[in-house]
């Protein structure tokens, strides 16, 4: 008799090689249609499957857990996990997994892409042109902050933070000042030619202050009203990390204010959902969490996600665990 396949969900649409991969491995239900699905919807699908597919707009917690008792690993097509209460699936026996390393440049390079449009207000000229609203030369428009020998900060220097440093550093000579949990060790600091400093420091010396550290209720609003109205009017605020870590209402009223100068945000708080009040100031750069999206990379993190599937699944281990913790105890 040959085994029947493990049954696994896809929760949302994806390659179609990845799919096909995934197909050779796993009876797959798939979502091509892209439908969006609620909490109970998303239960209901799981029902029989021992794996999911997910990316960050699939919230998995203990409630989902409690009703999909079958289900035994995660694995997000995404490096942050905000959305996978991961205690909760460590104690239901739940393993998770990651795609971390496969989208650090490509997000470095983002985050880069938007802290020079933002400082050199690409976006809001863009518009103006195309308004048909350009009738001459004038000394001062569109006159941005300087980028090259500007001193660039960073909250949260992990894998993507490091990668933007080394961008600001080598290519474009800024001082690099960073906060971060804890202290990179010297050499990594020499890399990046980065020095660490308090967060108040970072906050008062940014000329362009990039986020990218991982959302937690420890991080949620690290940056609102007190901490804007510590940085320097002309400076950039740059959120590539998540949206929540940045109290966006705030962030629209210091624009308005002229706290600082400018914000580039690729992540939002309830996204896609965009607060109404940025959608209507000029000195920000919006763009829909696509820091990691090139055609590579995305294939990249959706052949990691399905090789942490098959890899578990199959032979026991996963490539890139969140809770490996998970894969020594008993599996439920
Ligand atoms: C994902 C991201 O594309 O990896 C992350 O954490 O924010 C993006 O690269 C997005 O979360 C969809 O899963």
């Amino acid at each position: 008799m040959i085994p029947k396949k493990p049954k696994i969900l896809v929760a949302r649409a994806v390659f179609p090689e990845v799919l096909a991969k995934l197909d050779t491995h796993f009876e797959v239900q798939s979502n091509q249609d892209d439908v969006l699905w609620t909490p109970e919807k998303l239960a209901q699908q799981l029902q029989g499957k021992v794996g999911v597919f997910t990316t960050g707009s699939q919230r998995v917690d203990a409630a989902l857990l409690a009703v999909c008792p079958e289900l035994k690993v995660c694995a997000n097509m995404a490096v942050g996990f905000n959305n996978f209460d991961l205690a909760a699936m460590t104690a239901a026996g739940v393993l998770g997994t990651n795609t971390p390393g496969v989208l650090t440049e490509t997000t470095a390079d983002f985050g880069f892409a938007l802290l020079m449009a933002t400082a050199r207000r690409i976006a809001e000229s863009e518009r103006f042109l195309r308004a048909g609203l350009w009738n001459r030369w004038r000394y001062d428009m569109f006159a941005g902050g300087e980028v090259h020998g500007s001193t660039l900060g960073i909250l949260g220097m992990g894998r993507i933070g490091q990668g933007i440093a080394q961008r600001g550093a080598h290519g474009f000579g800024m001082k690099v000042i960073y906060h971060n949990r804890s202290r990179l060790d010297e050499a990594t600091e020499a890399q990046c030619k980065a020095r660490f400093v308090s967060k108040d420091e970072l906050l008062a010396q940014a000329d362009h202050l990039v986020l990218v550290l991982p959302y937690s209720e420890s991080s949620h609003h690290a940056i609102g009203q007190a901490e804007l109205s510590q940085m320097k009017p002309t400076a950039t605020l740059i959120n590539i990390a998540r949206g929540g870590i940045v109290d966006d209402a705030a962030l629209a009223v210091a624009l308005k204010n002229g706290t600082i100068a400018a914000a580039g945000l690729d992540v939002f708080e309830g996204e896609p959902q965009v607060h109404p009040d940025l959608l209507t100031v000029p000195n920000v750069v919006l763009t829909p969490h696509i820091a990691s999206a090139t055609q590579a990379t995305r294939l990249a993190m959706a052949h990691l996600a399905a090789d942490n599937l098959i890899g578990f699944l199959c032979r026991g281990k996963a490539l890139t665990p969140l809770n490996p913790e998970v894969l020594s105890a008993t599996c439920r």
